[in-house]
């Protein structure tokens, strides 16, 4: 059934709901077309609420009979649920209901994916299952009987029954129905185990599809070294017997942490060294992680209502960011995650679709599992980390586990634990989370007989329904460096509180070099009117790794600017840097191998929109591929010693140390390429022994206008891996030309391996094409029409995915009049198709004002 008129929920009209749900028992008879839902819960009256009306949420269910306390009753069912006249005293419902998993296209609710049943609940999921008050503050255990003629049968908690056809789950643990998980079909365990803190044992699996047997040993290692990390860093127990995780290939995100039972996207799970890039292995890893930790972050300790999603989500990206950092390179982490932040948030943050990390309203809830929730969030629980500091930070945390172990809260009970542990007035900090917006911070510096004074000022532009903005808390981390490049004030963090601060530095012999936001201490804007030379001498001698990448990427970026705004060439600051960094075999590979990234298009345009120009997408492409140029002539003669970084002997293994050679070795076989017509990448790519250094060298080739006989074997070579080809459909369309690119996603989509219907073969090819920033703006709108023609198309299939893929048009307002006309056009003919989704008609809506 399609939506009815849209409604808009507010933070503010938030009520308890008026029963406690005591037990859940759910009986599963499945069949593709006809599955029934046999429920029978026990409610009783909830002596803290008021409102004592009795909703159960109910979408596209057909009611089969229903009853309290064993009467029949026939309630009147609108398109959202129904509500019902119970006794004021506890009493039991029972309701059986028929869905249909198997037209079930939204993967939202209870549906299939190569002949295997599985769920997916959060947000709103679960009242497309059966009738229920399907909100997160409404807890309960579960007990939930399968029958289904399948080997393999899960639901969440712990086994407590089976025989042949059937099997039964009892989850002793309190949750929210968004927790609830089943999956039915042919799978294959690869086991594992772990003995947690206490000395219990836990079973382990990984479920996963014949013929998938060989990409589970990672994943395992993963969730058990992530087991180990939550016991030593936060003190936290895994609480059941077993602890499953399925792969299902078509799944909207990355995972879902439902309780004992997460149902991974099994791109963000399946992993081996023959299909799988370094990159993937280390998302995979993360994804893992965040999944687990939400055990105790989302799970244990859930969201009162959706409204506090980054209470789950902000901290436990912050966690899972932690155990990166602690297992891999913390400093290569935190670039990688700054980077992602500026690519994904701040246009988000500064565009119409900004939000604060607690939003006030939604209409779709779907709609704001957004960067500024998920990422924002996590860079708020760091600042809060590095103002209290760590043991603080502990101790807060100790206190949120104990206090709120089987609630459902809000991020004013988070706020308040740190200030019970910390007797600090948090008020003022708490801005970040109703705030929207990036802050920008300007710094003016002032050098007086031995005392240097840095003034701070910040400002937040105006964002969508929020025009006053007030100052907020924002920790600046600062270092000084003497002439000679030696630290003369070690690090700390200025608490910049007003619109404008001073802080002075006394007792200095000379100026000093300031090294401003080291390790990113916040998510805002830094502007900072370096010199050319300044900027240069942080890039040889910031003590600050953050900083010291920071330095070289806006040297990068200031020298693209000129290259456009006044034809610069490219500048020998620049290139001198680079140049010296690579030659620094003192430095970890993988960080040298960020210093040669540049920033992409899409920031690009954001600089220059930002400076009152209007970015023109030929140019700065122009601008990038002759940076490149320059750069690859520029360290030319050391391009052969940093690619045999790649040249490493010992087995292949994902680690940090090989994964950072390989990264540093492939961006020298990029430049390389640029010079010897892809000569040694063909090389590569006919030796190549993992997908790492296959994927790379393919990337060469297409980006030198090669490779069409090595897109050929490849494609004959990895046409069975589904994961692998998702990688063939977006390497094309993202190394295509800015002229091509539009053609090439098109001819991809009539490509019989092109299964639009599945979400990751949909994002491979319309992900890659929004991506590619020229070629996305081409001047005749091309690109804007396709990715339009195929969002209309998804939509009535998969109105998630399809909302989610509108972002790409969420920078518009960027680009010349031509420009804006076409996307507007665009936006205008999605928002027109009658019946469009209510997640893509508030997509379009808030992007189009
Ligand atoms: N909670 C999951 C992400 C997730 C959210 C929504 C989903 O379907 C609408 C699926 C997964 C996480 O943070 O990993
Ligand atoms: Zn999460």
């Amino acid at each position: 059934m399609r939506d009815a008129a849209p409604t808009t929920i507010y933070l503010k009209d938030y009520t308890p709901f008026g029963y406690l749900v005591d037990s859940v028992h759910l009986t599963f008879d499945l069949a593709a077309h006809a599955t029934r839902v046999t429920s029978r819960i026990a409610f009783r009256p909830n002596p803290e609420a008021s409102d004592k009306t009795f909703f159960l949420h109910g979408e596209d269910l057909k009611l089969i009979r229903a009853s309290i306390d064993g009467a029949d009753i026939t309630p009147e069912i609108t398109d959202k649920g129904m509500t019902v006249v119970t006794p004021d005293a506890p009493f039991i419902w029972e309701a059986e209901v028929e869905i249909d998993p198997g037209n079930n296209t939204a993967l939202e609710g209870l549906y299939m994916s190569n002949g295997m049943y599985c769920t997916q609940c959060e947000a709103e999921g679960f009242r497309k299952i059966t009738f229920y008050p399907d909100r997160p503050d409404v807890m309960s255990t579960f007990t939930v009987r399968i029958n289904g003629d399948l080997p393999v049968l899960l639901s969440n908690g712990n086994p407590s029954g089976k025989g042949e056809g059937w099997a039964e789950w009892t989850d002793p643990w309190p949750k929210p129905a968004y927790l609830f998980a089943l999956v039915a079909g042919e799978l294959i365990a690869h086991p594992g185990q772990f003995t947690t803190m206490s000395g219990r044992d836990v079973e382990l699996n990984l479920w996963v599809r014949p013929g998938d047997e060989g990409k589970c040993d990672f994943g395992m290692e993963a969730l058990r070294k992530s087991m180990k990390w939550d016991e030593d860093v936060y003190g936290r127990e895994y609480d059941l017997d077993v602890f499953n995780i399925v792969a299902v290939d078509d799944f909207n995100m990355g995972a879902m942490e439902n309780k004992g039972l997460n149902i991974f996207n099994s791109s963000a799970v399946l992993a081996s060294p023959e299909t799988s890039t370094d990159a993937n292995f280390e998302r995979i890893e993360a994804i893992i992680a965040h999944e687990y930790f939400h055990n105790w972050t989302g799970n244990r300790i859930t969201c009162r209502d959706w409204f506090q999603l980054c209470l789950k989500e902000g901290l436990t990206v912050f966690r899972d960011a932690q155990f990166t950092s602690d297992i891999r390179s913390a400093p290569v982490k935190r670039i990688e995650d700054a980077i992602d932040l500026c690519a994904r948030q701040f246009p988000e943050d500064n565009g119409p679709l900004s939000h604060p990390v607690r939003p006030e309203s939604f209409q779709e809830i779907n709609n704001f599992y957004t960067a500024t929730v998920y990422e924002k969030g996590a860079e708020i629980i760091g600042m809060l980390k590095r103002l209290v500091g760590d043991e603080a930070y502990s101790k807060a945390l100790d206190l949120y586990f104990l206090r709120h172990d089987g609630q459902a809260c809000t991020i004013e009970d988070w706020i308040k634990v740190f200030e019970d542990t910390t007797d600090r007035d948090l008020s003022q900090f708490k801005r970040w989370y109703s705030q929207s917006g990036t802050p920008r911070v300007t710094v003016s510096e002032d050098w007086n007989d031995g005392t240097y004074t840095l003034t701070l000022a910040q400002h937040t532009e105006e964002t969508p329904g929020q025009s006053e903005k007030l100052p907020q808390v924002i920790p600046v981390a600062v270092g000084l460096l003497g002439q000679n490049g030696d630290e003369v004030r070690a690090t700390e963090v200025l608490e910049l509180t007003e619109a404008e601060q001073s802080f002075q530095f006394t007792g200095l012999a000379a100026k000093p070099v300031a090294s401003i936001l080291r390790d990113f201490s916040a998510p805002v804007i830094l502007e900072h009117d370096h010199t050319d030379a300044e900027r240069a001498f942080l890039l040889a001698h910031d003590t600050d790794p953050f900083n010291r990448w920071q330095a070289g990427r806006s040297l990068a970026q200031d020298t693209l600017l000129r290259m456009i705004l006044e034809d610069a060439t490219p500048g020998a600051d620049y290139l001198d840097g680079v140049l010296a960094v690579l030659r620094d075999g003192e430095l970890d590979p993988a960080y040298r191998a960020l210093m040669l990234g540049l920033p992409s298009q899409s920031e690009l345009a954001a600089a220059l929109f930002d400076r009152g120009e209007t970015p023109d997408p030929m140019a700065i492409w122009t601008s990038v591929e002759t940076l490149r140029q320059a750069t690859a002539q520029h360290v030319q003669d050391l391009l052969p010693r940093l690619h045999s970084e790649t040249l490493i002997e010992a087995p292949y293994s994902p680690d940090a140390d090989q994964a950072g050679k390989r990264s540093l070795g492939n961006a020298a076989l990029a430049l390389t390429s640029r010079l010897d017509g892809a000569a040694m990448a063909a090389e590569q790519y006919a030796a190549a022994g993992n997908m790492t250094q296959q994927l790379s060298a393919l990337s060469c080739l297409l980006r030198a206008g090669k490779g069409e006989a090595e897109l050929s074997t490849f494609y004959v070579q990895w046409q069975h891996d589904r994961l692998v080809m998702d990688k063939w459909f977006a390497l094309q369309v993202g190394m295509a030309s800015p002229a091509t690119t539009a053609d090439v996603a098109r001819t991809l989509t009539e490509h019989a391996d092109f299964n639009w219907k599945n979400p990751n073969r949909f994002r491979a090819v319309m992900g890659a094409l929004a991506m590619n920033h020229a070629g996305f703006h081409r001047a005749d709108g091309a690109g804007y029409a396709l990715l339009a023609d195929w969002l209309i198309k998804l939509d009535p299939v998969n109105p998630q995915t399809t909302a989610r893929m509108c972002s790409a048009f969420q920078t518009w307002k960027r680009y010349d009049a031509d420009r804006q006309d076409l996307i507007r056009a665009q936006l205008t003919r999605i928002a027109e198709t009658p019946d469009l989704s209510r997640d893509t008609t508030e997509m379009v809506s808030r992007i189009l004002n």
